[in-house]
């Protein structure tokens, strides 16, 4: 009875090693998964008392990542600075939880199409006399995955225009929009 127990007790840990090489398994396949990540998307929230909805995604291209938005409730006629922000956390009212501009190479503010920038600065969005913006830029700079990567990072909307100069924010003003970057669901 004595051995009989005990072959059962090894049984039971040949199946936890078992089962644990299983999952390590998995997460191989797991890792090699984040090299296909090639979609990102933010939904919009409104800050307190703005009515701004609207999406914003990021698709790994060849040449760099396609940021393609489409945002509503916009003041028209207008330019509204975005940005990357360093924190995906939205909760307070006024958006300023995301913190500043994502910036991991610790560079000055700019606009997105110079060499030397915050990895966050997208620049503008215009909006027409709807108070719709469509903006579709490429970006060489950011990153879907990878050490920097863009992922559970902020978003945010201005209420005013980028000046892509003045430092460290480029001026643009109450934080009108917010959300985080996630992951997207490809088909
Ligand atoms: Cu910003
Ligand atoms: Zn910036």
């Amino acid at each position: 009875m004595k051995w009989q127990a005990r072959g059962m007790v090894l049984g039971l840990l040949a199946m936890a090693v078992g089962m644990s090489n299983a999952c390590v398994a998995e997460e191989g396949s797991d890792s090699k998964g984040a090299a296909s990540i090639t979609k990102a998307v933010c939904v919009l929230k409104a800050t307190k008392g703005n009515s701004v909805s609207g999406t914003i995604t990021f698709t790994q291209q060849k040449d760099g990542v396609l940021v393609e938005a489409h945002v509503m409730g916009l003041k028209p006629n207008s330019k509204h600075g975005f940005h990357i922000h360093e924190f995906g956390d939205i909760s307070s009212p006024d958006g300023k939880s995301t913190g500043g501009h994502f910036n991991p190479t610790k560079m000055d503010h700019a606009g997105p199409n110079s060499a030397k920038r915050h990895w966050g600065d997208l620049g503008n969005l215009e909006a027409d006399e709807n108070g719709h913006a469509t903006h579709k830029s490429l970006d060489k700079v950011i990153m879907i995955h990878g050490e920097h990567t863009i992922l559970s990072r902020g978003i945010t909307v201005h209420a005013g225009e980028d000046d892509l100069k003045s430092q460290p924010t480029g001026a643009a003003g109450a934080r009108i929009a917010v959300g985080v970057i996630g992951l997207a669901k490809t088909e």
